[in-house]
């Protein structure tokens, strides 16, 4: 554990979504080491609304309106508050997550003030937007900058030096999961027969990168031997009407639940035998860490940054993009046999243990913050 107690400035999409959930818990669990955290978003961060925590103060940013703006200039507003908070509380450092448009704000409050900024590069920010043409100039100059740049996998580190030319050393520093939080233990919120019938998780946005249609139609499948196997759909996005619409057609309404979004998560886990992500690109996926750390296996497409987390055959399965003929047939294997789902499950929850704990990642963090600091 770091000896400094730093001040920090943590800035990210604070609704739902990866990054902003990581970014939190990151917070949460640098203020429990004695840092000061100070989240400076548009809203208070979702995974602590509602909850106060000792070193933890949030500093909301206001977009003004102004009849002549068609698109408010966030990012001013932003890097406002950002040298305001810096300036007045005495920050040691910003850390922003997700590179569009944190990292340019944090670019200009550093030379107002020069407070050094570290980014963290978590997806999207890389691959689709960020590379787009509209931002690709400015992000990659923004994060190019940083006196610090991190990316949650050595693939979202390859992609930032690929399609943003990055020349600057990124480090891999993985995402994490509360392994207390996120533990095995009895199913207490489903009523169901564990030596009938199977349980499978899904847990997204339902955003189309995650092809959560290719679940259900995998699902179609595994009911046609297996009509006991049970779905459960949990968060929300702009996919779910024509998912809705897909169950409705394949009339697996009997098999698939949509739970909207929830926060007790762990307890859903708990009563599920896997967790499958068919998601054409992922950097990291959170759920992923959360399912195995509940001792479950995974079932995920071989994409992006999910093979250094899952290996085939050990603690989950791999199977190839929009191929739901691969998810059934993982899936009947991992209902049929018992004993496999028990052996990936403890590998998974070990994977977890040795690699993905708050422990073993804060302190990576807390390495870096340390270098920035003394310059
Ligand atoms: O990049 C995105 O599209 C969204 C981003 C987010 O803010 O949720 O997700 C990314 O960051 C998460 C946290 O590190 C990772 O768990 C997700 O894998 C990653 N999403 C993608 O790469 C599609």
């Amino acid at each position: 554990m770091s000896s400094t107690k730093l001040k920090i400035g943590i800035t990210c999409y604070p609704t739902v979504g990866g990054s902003g959930i990581l970014a939190t818990r990151l917070g949460v669990e640098l203020a429990g080491r004695g840092h000061e955290v100070h989240f400076i978003t548009y809203e208070r961060p979702v995974a602590i609304q509602g909850v106060d925590h000792d070193n933890v103060y949030v500093h909301l940013v206001t977009v003004v309106e102004y009849p002549l703006f068609k698109y408010p200039p966030y990012t001013i507003a932003l890097g406002s508050e950002m040298f305001r908070v810096s300036q007045q509380q005495g920050l040691d450092l910003l850390h922003v997550h997700y590179s569009i448009p944190h990292a340019t704000a944090a670019l200009l409050a550093r030379g107002i003030t020069g407070v050094p900024y570290v980014v963290t590069l978590h997806g999207s920010d890389v691959t689709i937007l960020g590379s787009d043409r509209s931002y690709l100039p400015v992000n990659t100059h923004s994060v190019e900058e940083a006196d610090a740049v991190t990316a949650v996998s050595k693939f979202m580190a390859e992609e930032a030096y690929e399609r943003l030319g990055i020349t600057k050393e990124i480090a891999v520093i993985p995402n994490f999961v509360d392994s207390e939080t996120f533990s095995p233990a009895p199913c207490e919120v489903l009523e169901r027969d564990a030596e009938k019938d199977i349980v499978v998780a899904h847990i997204s946005n339902f955003r189309p990168v995650k092809r959560v249609q290719d679940l259900i139609y995998a699902i179609n499948i595994v009911a046609k031997k297996e009509p006991g196997v049970r779905l459960m759909l949990v968060g929300d996005g702009p996919e779910r009407h024509k998912l809705e619409a897909l169950i409705d057609h394949l009339d697996l309404r009997g098999n698939v639940q949509l739970t909207g979004y929830r926060s007790d998560v762990a307890n859903l886990l708990r009563c599920s035998d896997a967790v499958v992500l068919c998601s054409e690109t992922e950097s990291a996926p959170l759920t992923l860490l959360e399912g195995m750390s509940c001792g479950l296996p995974v079932v995920a497409t071989e994409v992006g940054g999910i093979p250094e987390i899952v290996e085939d055959g050990v603690n989950g399965f791999l199977v190839q993009p929009k191929h739901p003929e691969a998810i059934a047939q993982r899936i009947l294997e991992l209902s049929e046999d018992g004993a496999l789902r028990r052996r990936l499950g403890e590998a998974a929850r070990r994977t977890v243990l040795e690699r993905y704990t708050s422990e073993r990642v804060l302190s990576q963090y807390e390495e870096i913050y340390e270098k920035v600091v003394r310059g």
